[in-house]
């Protein structure tokens, strides 16, 4: 008998949200529930992800060409559909990752300023139909997570990018949220870290009812 498939999970919010904190207590819930998770993020997930992360994230290429970004981030992307993320769906696993393409379209879309129409066609050629089953949304003040993610680390080549770049990544974030609302749950990430993982924690167990999961 074929494993009954499992469902795919995305994490996404502007700079210093709150993803990687967050991602643990998910992964942890989902367990509890008795369901086998793989974890992984994207830009990234596989050894040629990680390589064009590291393409995409670093000081070399400072100046790159937003079309290169936007073919990186795809190709980054197939190479992690095709290795992990679909097998792992099949295999009945939960794959719940950091980050997909709701982030193109905000940032190289929203951010760069790239048509959302050329954003759907590499995601209908990549992603052939695949999309996340839910998707939380880590929504706080720019400011705000600009001031956490300095805490945490040096800014990455597009995290030194103004506010006004992240102030369009968060709308184009939320304009999605508002048409899909099924799929994209807001979460407010501006609160105390126990108060959003108690806002985690019942949308997930609505979530997983919901699903009879
Ligand atoms: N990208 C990605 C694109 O442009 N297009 C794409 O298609 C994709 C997939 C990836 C970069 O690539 C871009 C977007 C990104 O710029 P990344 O590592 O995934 O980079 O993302 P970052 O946003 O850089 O990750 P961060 O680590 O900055 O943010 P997180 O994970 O959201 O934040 P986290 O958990 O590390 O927290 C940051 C700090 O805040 C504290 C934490 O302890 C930590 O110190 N914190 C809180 N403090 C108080 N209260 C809370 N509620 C807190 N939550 C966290």
């Amino acid at each position: 008998m074929r494993a009954k498939p499992g469902r795919f999970l995305t994490v996404e919010g502007i700079e210093g949200a709150g993803k990687s904190c967050n991602l643990e207590c998910i992964q942890q819930f989902l367990r509890d529930a008795g369901h086998p998770i793989l974890l992984t993020r994207e830009p990234g997930g596989t050894d040629l992800g990680e390589e064009i992360r590291a393409l995409l994230l670093g000081h070399k290429h400072h100046g790159m060409s937003v079309d290169s970004e936007l073919l990186l981030m795809f190709a980054a992307r197939a190479e992690h559909l095709a290795q992990k993320i679909k097998p792992a769906l099949e295999r009945g696993t939960w794959v719940l990752c950091d980050r997909f393409t709701d982030a193109t379209y905000a940032y190289q879309g929203g951010g760069r300023g790239i048509s959302p129409r050329r954003i759907a066609a590499l995601e209908d050629w990549v992603q052939c139909g695949l999309h996340p089953d839910l998707t939380i949304l880590l929504d706080l003040p720019v400011a705000q997570g600009r001031q956490r993610a300095a805490r945490r680390s040096a800014p990455d080549r597009i995290e030194r990018e103004r506010s006004e770049f992240f102030e369009r990544v968060r709308s184009a974030y939320l304009e999605r949220a508002r048409g899909e609302p099924k799929r994209i749950r807001v979460v407010d990430a501006s609160a105390a870290l126990p108060a959003v993982q108690a806002q985690i924690r019942r949308l997930m167990a609505d979530y997983l009812a919901g699903e009879g999961a």
